[in-house]
């Protein structure tokens, strides 16, 4: 039976030092049923990841390779691919870390949930049925401190608004304005969250194991800690008005 994404779908990979993990990533990926065809986004990776990318790629035409100069930001990367699957017409432009933790195999998943109307779907560690495998105490904590800030301060109401595997319909991307949104690490999936939801989209989640890097290194650093921190006062003092206004009008139209 063809998938209804038999060519519509980009996976889109940003890779820094990741040669350890891209090869086997990209044959489970292109293995998945309904052609998904994979952006890799490099930014120079000194162990040549971006030379690995390339052979892959010459080899495979549901492959290509963006190469960038220098490490820009995994934000200014998922921008970056998002302006490329959109300029190519893809209808459904995905994103996942390169470091298996999440699985190519639940990319079906999201991408069937998608198709039962949703504008965006993550794949989520904390809704019923998430897992999350291997972290350190301290990285669970960050990211259950982050997602409870994202609830508390933006009023963000999907469960996981900081993970990176996620699948959005294209009518979200050319919506949205993504030269607009400042972040350009991590805290951009924060940013995306928040404008997907402002913006009225149908934001769905499906549960994932997420499994802890077991090759390469982590990329993030202390910075994008307190970067995603400041990201939501940021935003948290850029929506109040505009939410005070929203609650002022529905007040006064209801009664
Ligand atoms: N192109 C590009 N990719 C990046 C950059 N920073 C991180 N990445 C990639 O983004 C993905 C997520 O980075 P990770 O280091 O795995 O970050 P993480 O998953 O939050 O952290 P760990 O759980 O410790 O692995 C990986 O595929 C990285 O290679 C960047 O500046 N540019
Ligand atoms: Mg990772």
């Amino acid at each position: 039976m063809t998938a209804f994404w038999q060519g519509q779908a980009l996976m889109i990979v940003p890779t820094y030092n990741e040669r350890e993990n891209l090869p086997a990533l990209v044959g489970r990926l292109r293995a998945l049923p309904g052609d998904v065809h994979v952006l890799i986004v490099d930014d120079n990776s000194p162990d040549g990841t971006g030379l690995m990318a390339d052979a892959i790629a010459a080899c495979d035409p549901g492959v290509t390779v963006l190469h960038r100069g220098g490490k820009l930001g995994l934000g200014t990367a998922y921008r970056a691919g998002f302006q490329y699957g959109l300029s190519q017409g893809y209808q459904f432009l995905c994103t996942m870390d390169a470091d298996f933790s999440h699985s190519p195999e639940s990319v079906p998943a999201l991408l069937d949930k998608a198709a039962s109307g949703y504008d965006l779907v993550i794949g989520s560690r904390y809704v019923a049925g998430g897992k999350v495998v291997g972290s350190p105490p301290l990285r669970k904590l960050i990211s259950y401190v982050a997602n409870w800030l994202a609830h508390l301060f933006l009023g963000v109401t999907t469960h996981d608004c900081t993970a990176g595997f996620r699948c959005y319909r294209r009518r979200v991307l050319e919506t949205i304005d993504l030269d607009a949104i400042f972040s350009s690490g991590y805290s951009f999936l924060i940013e995306m969250a928040f404008l997907c939801q402002r913006a009225g989209f149908r934001i769905g989640e499906v549960p994932i194991t997420f499994v802890n890097r077991t090759q390469g290194a982590s990329k993030i650093s202390r910075s994008e800690i307190y970067k995603a921190f400041y990201t939501m006062l940021r935003l948290r003092t850029r929506a109040l008005p505009w939410e005070r206004m929203v609650a002022f009008y529905r007040r006064h139209s209801t009664t």
